[in-house]
């Protein structure tokens, strides 16, 4: 059986680390992309040598041209700008959707029934522009961030508790960006949620260090964003895809009226299979999570208003 093919649009940090995942968990052939001569070609070539090493024989290569990427099974669009310091998501919202526009029209014409994967931030904005630039159903377009939000709260719940990071579970729902919405209750060491393993302070505390989980990293690298955990959450959600496993995984989708929300990519837990988005896995809110989660949809839907002046 053929493998199956993966496009990752953008050979910069986190495209050229998911590939590296892809390729050498044997998961699928990949093709990166960029728009730079030669970066897409030297990554993929030096990740190639790699392969005799790691022990894989996916197929790695890297290319310029749309045409190679043709008959992909998955496109995970990385391609654009990432944050500076002292730069919010926010700020990258013009240069970003020119650009991931631009990737989307020429990736989907190449592969027409591919799932599309959104990286690029300001994210769930993103999301909008793929969706109109391929014309694909809901299905198939799909955000990743809830996966890189949850699992940094998972992060801190369990040095925080000197647990396995494993047995510890969390969700963060809500946009990709200040206002994203941790959920406490649903969040649990070995099922006990954590509301019952430490005091609400340090809840607060952690969820309050989830939100900013992105800039911390970004104020430490000071020339970049993050990619080890952006690219690992990337690759969960294209691996689930692939295998048809089924996860439930926080993913930005399109709402139609799950969530009290309609027309609008926001995060919330999904079941990812090989057609992509299989269903919301809707969970009950309380009203204040609601009110939560409203706010962090109002915050994506102004940008997307904001999109459609630019
Ligand atoms: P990077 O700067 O290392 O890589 C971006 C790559 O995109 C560069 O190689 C650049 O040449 C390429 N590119 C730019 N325009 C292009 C075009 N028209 N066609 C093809 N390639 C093009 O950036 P990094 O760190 O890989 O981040 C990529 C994006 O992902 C950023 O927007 C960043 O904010 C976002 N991001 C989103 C996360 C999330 O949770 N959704 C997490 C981490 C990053
Ligand atoms: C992050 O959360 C920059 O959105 C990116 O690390």
């Amino acid at each position: 059986m053929a493998r199956s093919k993966v496009t990752v649009v953008g050979a910069g940090n986190v495209g050229a680390t998911t590939a590296q995942r892809i390729a050498e968990a044997g998961l699928a052939d990949v093709v990166l992309i960029d728009i730079i001569e030669g970066l897409p070609q030297g990554k993929a070539l030096d990740l190639a040598e790699a392969a005799p090493v790691v022990g894989h024989d996916a197929r790695i290569s890297g290319t310029n041209d749309y045409a190679d990427t043709a008959g992909s099974d998955i496109v995970v669009v990385t391609s654009g700008l990432a944050r500076q310091p002292g730069m919010s998501r926010d700020d990258l919202l013009a240069k970003n959707a020119g650009i991931v526009r631009s990737v989307v029209e020429q990736a989907a014409a190449a592969s027409p029934d591919a799932i599309l994967i959104i990286v690029t931030n300001p994210l769930d904005a993103m999301c909008h522009v793929a969706s109109q630039a391929s014309g694909f159903p809901r299905e198939r377009v799909l955000g990743m961030a809830g996966i890189l939000d949850s699992a940094r709260f998972r992060t801190f719940i369990a040095r925080e508790l000197g647990v396995s990071v494993e047995d510890t579970h969390a969700f963060v729902l809500g946009g990709h960006g200040d206002t994203m919405v941790p959920l406490p209750r649903y969040s649990t060491v070995a099922g006990v949620p954590i509301t019952e393993l430490m005091s609400p302070e340090r809840v607060d505390a952690l969820s309050q260090r989830t939100a900013n989980g992105g800039a911390e990293v970004v104020a430490l690298l000071k020339t970049g964003s993050a990619y080890y955990a952006p690219a690992a959450s990337t690759f969960e959600m294209v691996e689930s895809i692939l295998l048809d496993r089924k996860r439930v995984l926080p993913c930005a989708v399109m709402l139609a009226g799950e969530f009290k929300t309609d027309g609008l990519f926001v995060g919330v837990p999904v079941v990812l299979g090989r057609t992509g988005l299989e269903r919301v896995f809707e969970i009950a809110l309380t009203d204040a999570e609601q009110a939560a989660f409203d706010r962090s949809a109002g915050a994506v839907r102004e940008l997307v208003e904001k999109l459609a002046t630019l």
